[in-house]
């Protein structure tokens, strides 16, 4: 296992679209197991695997309080169950130190493949509604800082390439 970089806004490498995985095999599951000795050690509850560079659909997620119950999904696809939408705190370990409310469905339906590619489906709602909402923008090139204002996303990118700046 390994802890991979995590690519930060504003790396334009975040803006690339993941493909979709089309077999489950080694090496996609070291890729899950990168991933998630990655997202623990971030710490964070959610992991997409644009954020580590790797363009293909991704997701490692766990919203248990005691950080033991690991999920995987594998080409996940959304599908709201109601129009109903709600607004939460959202952080991104791609833009750290920064927190934004954000709207969001509230009840989704998830279809994905698991870490040994069978697929499954999940009705989801709070936290688990919102990473995953979440993590599947990465999948296609988008922030949560897309959805604030152009103000504040501005502020957020000089703040950030200040302290990259700073770094080297
Ligand atoms: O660790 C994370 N916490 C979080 C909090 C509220 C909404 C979404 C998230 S996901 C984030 C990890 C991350 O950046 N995943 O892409
Ligand atoms: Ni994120």
């Amino acid at each position: 296992m390994a802890v991979l970089e995590i690519l930060e806004f504003p790396d334009p490498r975040l803006r690339n679209k993941a493909k979709a995985v089309k077999v489950v095999d080694k090496s996609i599951q070291k890729l899950i197991h990168d991933m998630l000795e990655t997202m623990y050690n971030a710490p964070g509850i959610g992991l997409a695997a644009t954020q580590v560079n790797v363009h293909k659909r991704v997701v490692v997620m766990d919203i248990s309080p005691d950080q033991d119950q690991p999920r995987v999904f594998i080409n996940p696809k959304i599908t709201p169950i109601e129009e109903q939408t709600t607004e939460s705190q959202e952080g991104c370990l791609s833009v750290p130190g920064f927190y934004e409310q954000i709207m969001r469905y509230e009840k989704i339906n998830v279809s994905a493949l698991d870490k040994n590619g069978q697929a499954f489906e999940l009705d989801c709602d709070d936290l688990l509604s919102v990473c995953i909402q979440h993590e599947v923008d990465h999948l296609n090139g988008k922030l949560f800082v897309d959805y604030i204002s152009s103000l504040k996303r501005q502020r957020i990118k000089k703040k950030l390439e200040k302290q990259h700046r700073e770094q080297n």
